[in-house]
């Protein structure tokens, strides 16, 4: 092999026979790669005990010496060395990483200038940047990696990928992801142009924050103004960052004062690049619970008069203006429009038309508002419009929303998005985007503990939306943050590269991450364990657990494949590096034993009460295992605040948020009742099957009937693709993709098929969400399973995590039966089968 350049390369020592990398050869399309040998023609990032010196521009944007400062701590983090970080410095060493923002660096442009890096696939893009290894880029400088960024974050974005490769979690600081410390560094030569995203702004909703991070952030970080503060948001900010997402709705609630009430938020925000937004309640960046309703008199000098916009709107308009002013200079993203003080619906005529033209008024004076006071056009203002719980039916009421504002379609607040833009909405300049939750608290129940929405579920909703042209921006209501971390990587993941996750491999992501998060060796006893514990979640939440009900064999099975879990995740534990073990137990194995708990808890005491009615004396050994699982809770969850990480994490955990009547002790037998043990009863069980263990399928021309792994109950659903194939009209049916399956019945007459669905909604106002059924070529009956959210059948599917239909068929004969499924509308998922 012929070693050009070897001036930056120490004695080659090749600890491991690594054959690709060996082959290394730079050219154009020879994507950097990191390696912990010598490669020819890598990069010495960190070898024999030095680091490369890294230079960043001065007059670049503050987000890239704090990246350049960041890659270093993360260097020292896997070597336990500490590079030097120079700005402005024209000497560069003869192997410099140089990182800087094309037209900001001097370093940058110069190398565009001369060819060393492609000006064009750079230069006016959105959040794009170049890693590449360079020779003799510069007059003096033999070898050099560059971080080049089109923007301010697509150069820290830069930083942070390459930190990644190199082995540093973007949870490391939130999760105590701690890296393997390595004896050299190197990066392998070639170019990689990552970017533009999938969608332009990507972000998180800090939420009912009250039991988690606002009570930990007071004890541990704002510990001065005892509140959710500028250090922790600058913690957030970091987090953003790393997961290469740029948007925040910050935490809101009456515990915590308002976002700018710190003066130092926002300042801190555009240091860190993040665009500043405000949720579906607070137009205009406005926190009203506190801004409005608690500090206004010490702002203004007065008390606030109501918040009605027909009777105060001179005293509101001055309200918002104040604010554009204040935020005028930050990159923001204004939600425009009105509800109530906090999470409720705007307050004013109770006609409905009425109310409509209200809001259209409100929006049209909020854009007044913000054309007179920002210099950039209306049209270039990000706006955004959230037609959040019942502001959808106000939108669908016929609200005249200017076409440069984009709408945020929200989900049911349970993971379902509710309505997406049908093809005249696609055609608005403002686009659309997606607000999702992946905690709540609110109808039928809340859920504010574990974190236990999947990726399947969250990719099949989010990429179905993104095919509905919902790419403008995507908001994640994450919580606390923890212990949402995986879900929150996700979907950040997702929203940067929409095709990496697509809904049929999505169940990846979790070994994926897993090899990312604990290396390699732990990627797939983790990814079954998290497969597993999605399926048990979907079925209920562990929060969900006092609303749903199981059959004694539905109960035994989930008791079990907990247990099962429960006792690999542990085992998992025993054998995680010490470095790891806080990590670990943060984001798999205290979610997983207290899912289980909860699971213990509630299925115990149920059949404690159960064996009590029927004098059987082992009623007592349930209650009081019910009882242990109770107390283990508090035991792991008193572990995760006060021990784990040295109790970094205190106050950021609570084991029964809102204390909810669910995360008490329910009622257990404590007595027998003597009664005569009756005959058990018969039940006549029904044939389940599967909806993807089809024995056939046939697809429509265009489409494809998918099968989801890790969707929905029973682990798997069968789905239409595209998402945008037109549903088919009721006299069409036979134009429709359908599944076949062939079923043994043992007798003749009436049979009932129950198909079990995920609960989605229809992709457009006015599109349903039906399937229809035919046995040995009856009647296809057609079914809508989308119930109007807030509705009670709409609660209990939520919780139950499917929506179904059952249908009554006449069988004529025993043997086999075929009975097909047609899927009739975008967006409809079937699970299961179950047939009496
Ligand atoms: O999830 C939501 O967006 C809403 O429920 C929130 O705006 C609200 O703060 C809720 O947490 C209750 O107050």
């Amino acid at each position: 092999m012929k070693i050009r350049n070897p001036y930056c390369l120490s004695i080659i020592t090749l600890l491991f026979f690594v054959p690709n990398l060996l082959l290394a050869q730079k050219t154009q399309s020879q994507k950097i790669g990191v390696s912990e040998i010598n490669i020819p023609l890598s990069f010495p990032l960190a070898e024999k005990g030095k680091t490369a010196t890294i230079y960043i521009d001065g007059r670049d944007a503050d987000v890239v010496s704090i990246a350049a400062d960041a890659f270093k701590n993360d260097i020292n983090l896997l070597t336990n060395l500490s590079p030097i970080v120079k700005q402005d410095d024209q000497n560069l060493s003869a192997c410099p990483v140089i990182i800087g923002t094309l037209g900001q660096s001097k370093f940058i442009d110069q190398l565009a200038k001369t060819g060393k890096i492609n000006r064009s696939s750079l230069q006016g893009k959105w959040e794009t940047f170049s890693i590449s290894v360079i020779e003799n880029p510069i007059k003096g400088v033999k070898r050099a990696l560059v971080i080049a960024g089109s923007d301010r974050r697509g150069t820290a974005y830069g930083v942070f990928e390459l930190s990644r490769m190199l082995g540093v979690s973007p949870l490391s600081w939130w999760a105590d992801v701690k890296p393997a410390t390595k004896k050299a560094l190197f990066v392998t030569a070639g170019e990689s142009l990552v970017g533009p995203p999938s969608v332009k702004y990507r972000g998180i909703f800090i939420n009912d924050e009250d039991w988690g991070i606002q009570p930990w952030a007071t004890k541990n970080m704002d510990t001065d103004v005892k509140d959710l503060g500028p250090k922790t948001y600058t913690k957030i900010f970091e987090l953003l960052l790393r997961l290469k997402a740029n948007y925040i709705w910050p935490a809101m609630h009456p515990s915590t004062k308002a976002f700018f009430y710190y003066k130092e938020n926002p300042k801190i925000a555009d240091k860190y690049a993040i665009v500043l937004g405000g949720s579906h309640c607070e137009p205009m960046l406005r926190n009203n619970v506190f801004e409005w309703a608690e500090n206004f008199e010490h702002e203004y000098g007065k008390k606030p008069g109501e918040w009605r916009y027909d009777l105060n709107k001179n005293e509101m308009d001055k309200y918002w203006t104040d604010r554009v002013i204040e935020a005028k200079n930050y990159e923001a993203v204004y939600t425009v429009g009105m509800r109530g003080i906090h999470d409720g619906s705007m307050p004013g005529p109770k006609d409905k038309n009425e109310k409509v033209k209200l809001l259209g008024q409100v929006i049209t004076d909020q854009r007044e508002i913000l054309s007179k006071n920002i210099s950039s056009s209306l049209s270039s203002i990000p706006q955004i419009f959230c037609p959040y719980k019942e502001v959808l039916s106000l939108y669908q009421a016929g609200l005249k929303l200017p076409d440069d504002v984009t709408i945020v379609w929200a989900d049911d607040n349970h993971g379902y998005v509710r309505q997406l833009s049908n093809p005249e909405e696609q055609k608005r300049s403002g686009g659309s985007g997606v607000y999702y939750h992946i905690s709540y608290w609110g109808s039928p129940h809340d859920y504010l503990w574990l974190s236990s929405i999947s990726p399947s579920l969250i990719s099949y909703e989010l990429t179905k939306a993104y095919q509905y042209k919902a790419d403008r921006l995507w908001v994640i209501n994450v919580g606390d943050i923890k212990p949402a971390e995986m879900e929150t990587q996700f979907a950040m993941d997702l929203a940067w590269d929409i095709n990496k996750w697509k809904p049929e491999n999505a169940h990846n992501y979790a070994e994926s991450w897993a090899a990312e998060t604990f290396g390699k060796e732990f990627a797939k006893p983790i990814a079954d364990i998290k497969a597993v514990y999605y399926r048990l979640g979907h079925e209920a939440k562990p929060e969900h657990m006092s609303s749903v009900n199981f059959t004694e064999e539905q109960a035994n099975e989930r008791l079990v494949a907990y247990e099962k879990i429960y006792n690999q995740a542990k085992n998992l534990s025993n054998k995680m590096p010490e470095r790891l073990k806080d990590a670990y137990f943060e984001l798999i194995l205290y979610p997983v034993q207290g899912a289980y708990l909860m699971n213990q808890k509630i299925l115990y005491a149920k059949k404690s009460l159960a064996l009590a009615e029927k004098g059987d004396q082992t009623a007592l050994d349930y209650s009081k295992k019910s009882r242990a699982a109770f107390e283990q809770i508090k035991l792991i969850t008193k572990k995760y605040n006060e021990e784990i990480a040295g109790g970094k994490w205190n106050g950021m955990m609570d084991y029964r948020p809102r204390k909810l009547p669910v995360f008490d002790m329910p009622k257990v037998a404590d007595t027998i009742v003597k009664k005569a043990i009756g005959q058990a009863e018969s039940i006549k069980k029904p044939i389940i099957i599967k909806a993807s263990n089809f024995d056939d399928k046939v697809a429509q021309k265009g489409s494809d009937l998918q099968n989801i792994k890790g969707l929905g109950i029973s682990d798997s659903g069968i789905s239409v693709y595209p998402f945008t194939t037109q549903p088919i009209q009721e006299n069409e049916i036979a134009t429709a993709s359908y599944a076949v399956y062939n079923i043994d019945f043992e007798t003749e007459g009436e049979h009932s098929i129950e198909v079990k669905c995920l609960p989605t909604q229809g992709v457009n106002n006015g599109i349903k969400v039906r399937y229809a059924i035919s046995v040995n070529g009856d009647q296809p009956q057609i079914i809508n399973v989308s119930p109007a959210s807030e509705n009670n059948i709409w609660k209990l599917n939520v919780l139950q995590g499917y929506a179904s239909g059952i249908t009554k068929h006449q069988i004529t004969k025993t043997g086999k039966s075929v009975i097909k499924v047609y899927l009739l509308d975008p967006g409809v998922v079937i699970n299961q089968l179950e047939i009496k």
